[in-house]
């Protein structure tokens, strides 16, 4: 049958409305770049299916490795849209082989970097979120908790704990526990406390130092960049989170206040 121009208008309408639905309702999804320029690696978590791998969308082809993940760990991310992965607390990660690209220091001194994690945490205490950690001598920079559910933003000199700048926050997780949140860091390269701003769902969280011993630059070692484990190989200190991890975000350079709260807002129950 023929249609008059007034119907075919109105069935475009409706159209671009279910499509217009369909793009809002997949923010997270494959089809929508990421939102600020690209960074250094964004990995969205979203393949749905798969226990080996999942993809780096930023361009820059840092495709991360799947550790001991099940089919069955993949789970719904924020408000049902896309995807994420339901880590154990026991032995679940992603990683990626170590890389100079993720260690912010030209030797001397730090460069700038920002990370940035969304993620429902079944438990706040001891739990990591991201890092460049693998054991005691192999420590970069880490994004944790620890047992009274602080957030830290450590970097290391030197490979050695005894030797870092560091923030942490003044208030636990806890709150945050069972529902997706946006945990983000950035770090000017300053070598110091006050060059570290941890966001919580876009705002800058009041912290407090976590300063140790004489840090002179960042180390570069051989530690893998685990998302969801911190001291993966260390027996007595490793931490894997516990927890449905939906985006993991990686830059090299200092996010504004106003491009956190871009990352954030992709990020919400
Ligand atoms: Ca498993
Ligand atoms: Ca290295
Ligand atoms: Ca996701």
């Amino acid at each position: 049958m023929l249609l008059d121009g007034g119907v075919m208008k109105h069935l475009a309408f409706v159209l671009a409305l279910v499509a217009g639905a369909a793009f809002g309702a997949n923010i997270d999804a494959w089809t929508v770049d990421y939102p600020l320029s690209q960074p250094l690696a964004w990995w969205p978590i979203n393949e749905g299916s798969g226990t080996s791998s999942t993809a780096d969308r930023s361009g820059h082809g840092h495709t991360a490795t799947l550790n001991n993940i099940e089919e069955g760990d993949w789970v719904a991310g924020p408000s049902g849209i896309g995807y994420a992965l339901n880590l154990d607390g026991a032995n679940e990660s992603a990683s990626l082989a170590d890389t100079d690209a993720f260690s912010f220091t030209n030797g001397s001194n730090d460069l700038p970097f920002s990370v940035g994690v969304c993620a429902s945490l079944t438990t706040a205490a001891n739990t990591a979120l991201i890092s460049k950690t693998s054991t005691l001598s192999q420590l970069e920079w880490s994004l944790y908790t620890t047992s009274g559910s602080t957030l830290h933003m450590i970097m290391y000199s030197g490979n050695s704990t005894a030797d870092r700048v560091g923030a942490e926050t003044s208030s636990a997780l806890t709150a945050y526990e069972g529902a997706y949140h946006s945990y983000i860091a950035t770090y000017d390269g300053s070598e110091s406390y006050t060059g570290i701003t941890i966001y919580i769902d876009g705002s800058a969280a009041a912290t407090v130092p976590d300063n140790h011993g004489t840090y002179v630059t960042m180390s570069n070692s051989t530690a893998a960049l685990y998302i969801g484990a911190f001291l993966a190989n260390e027996s007595s200190y490793k931490k894997f989170a516990q927890g449905k991890f939906s985006e993991a975000i990686v830059d090299n350079r200092g996010w504004t206040a106003d491009e956190v709260s871009v990352i954030a807002a992709r990020c919400r129950d």
